[in-house]
């Protein structure tokens, strides 16, 4: 029998248990559906960005995942279709995906998805109609309605110092949305270093190639500098499946000697997000990069050293997701985090999703959406929301089954620590939201 309050427990006499099974699901529905996210990694830009922030029918369907999966039901040369207009991009794709085929695959129904929540036609012939919707609305106010639809409460963005449109912003001083955070990111520094030395060169900082102490003392320079323009909650970098830590390579000295001493200094936590081989097909551009598995041993070592620095990681492989999840259980600088690009499929979500509660409990961060354009928000947290709220009814019912009811309020509890609290606590978020 389940003990229903009658001995002094710690869930409130007024909290009911949950101990119907129907009620129990409803609860978790009802919690996953209206908690509010903070959606800790995205590509996207606030409007005091201008052009970098996308949004609307013609850039939602030139989304690169949606590129590639057009490239195998179509027979047209990369070059020929980057030469296209962005208008004709997005009807070859919508003709392609959409109407001469189902739009089965995830990006493709996403679409529907989006279409579906503002009312409009997920079978029309043209994209007439969704152009004249998206060019009609406010700007801010749209922006508004999506991160309402998606209850999203804020995002961070991914903040690149070395894109000279993005630096002239930042160094304008304008003043950007609050629900828009920044994260450093250091793939330029850290992944193409002999690149970055004229770009660093040019803005003031003396590097070399060679690295010394000098050039360090400039890589850091070059950091506090951004740090202190930008504020981001953490510095980001993505890593190629042979990342390995130690290494004798350059990344390694300028990880051990830059970005992990200003990661301490600054409070500020690494993220890493490793397994990806950019370029596969370079023909495909943006569309173009792979995935594969990489050494979890890396991120274990540098959680090991490095004690005191927070790493948020994800991986992109599937095979390295239990791997992450052990690691995990032997550092608590290590915080998991969302099922990122090829595995933010529901069939893969709902399997890490399952691994790590069963591993890890609730301390993990359940997605992040990689969101480009705006109104991908809507999308890939609707799917996302769907598949975790399985994964946790079944958690749930099983943990009843073996005898410990939860409360709606635990419930609330659980889904904010997964959706928001996780990162929150990591990270230093000023003022509201
Ligand atoms: O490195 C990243 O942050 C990746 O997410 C991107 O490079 C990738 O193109 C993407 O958008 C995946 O969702
Ligand atoms: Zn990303």
């Amino acid at each position: 029998m389940m003990d229903s309050g009658s001995r002094a427990s710690f869930t409130e006499k007024l909290e009911p248990l949950l101990t119907d099974e129907v009620e129990l699901r409803r609860h978790v529905e009802k919690a996953v559906e209206e908690t509010q996210v903070i959606d800790m990694h995205t590509h996207l830009f606030s409007i005091e960005f201008g052009k970098m922030a996308l949004f609307g029918i013609d850039d939602l369907l030139t989304y690169h995942y949606l590129i590639a999966e057009m490239f195998r039901s179509v027979e047209l040369k990369p070059e020929r279709f980057w030469r296209m207009s962005k208008r004709e991009q997005a009807d070859l794709i919508w003709r392609t995906l959409f109407v001469e085929n189902s739009p089965l695959s995830e990006a493709a129904r996403g679409i529907v998805t989006i279409l579906k929540a503002f009312g409009l036609s997920t079978n029309a012939a043209t994209l007439d109609e969704a152009r004249e919707f998206f060019a009609t609305q406010d700007v801010a106010k749209h922006f508004d309605r999506v991160f309402e639809m998606a209850r999203v409460k804020a995002v961070v963005m991914t903040n690149d110092p070395l894109d000279a449109r993005e630096a002239h912003v930042w160094e304008n001083g304008v003043r950007i949305d609050a629900r828009f955070h920044a994260a450093l990111r250091l793939d330029r520094v850290l992944n193409d270093w002999t690149n970055a030395v004229p770009k660093l060169a040019e803005r003031g900082y003396a590097v070399e190639t060679a690295i010394d102490a000098k050039t360090v003392a400039e890589v850091r320079r070059f950091l506090d500098d951004w740090i202190t323009r930008m504020r981001p909650l953490y510095m980001a970098v993505s890593l190629p499946d042979d990342f390995r830590f130690p290494s004798d390579d350059v990344r390694d000295r300028l990880l051990r000697e830059a970005v992990l001493p200003t990661a301490r200094a600054a409070g500020l936590p690494l993220s890493l997000m490793i397994g990806v081989r950019r370029g596969v097909n370079p023909a495909l551009r943006i569309a173009g990069d792979g995935v594969g598995r990489a050494d979890v041993k890396a991120v274990e070592r540098m959680c090991a050293e490095n004690p005191d620095v927070r790493f948020f990681v994800t991986f992109l492989s599937r095979e390295n997701q239990h791997e992450l999840c052990v690691a995990a259980r032997k550092f608590s600088n290590l915080m998991p985090f969302g099922c990122w690009w090829f595995l933010n499929n529901p069939s893969i979500v709902a399997e890490i999703t399952r691994e790590r509660i069963e591993l890890l409990g609730t301390s993990f961060i359940a997605q992040h959406s990689d969101a480009r354009i705006l109104e991908q928000l809507i999308y890939k947290w609707k799917h996302s929301r769907r598949v975790i709220a399985d994964a946790l009814v079944e958690a749930y019912t099983r943990l009843l089954a073996s005898g410990r009811a939860v409360t709606a309020r635990e419930i609330e509890r659980d889904v904010a620590r997964l959706f928001s609290e996780n990162f929150r606590r990591w990270v230093a978020i000023e003022g509201a939201p």
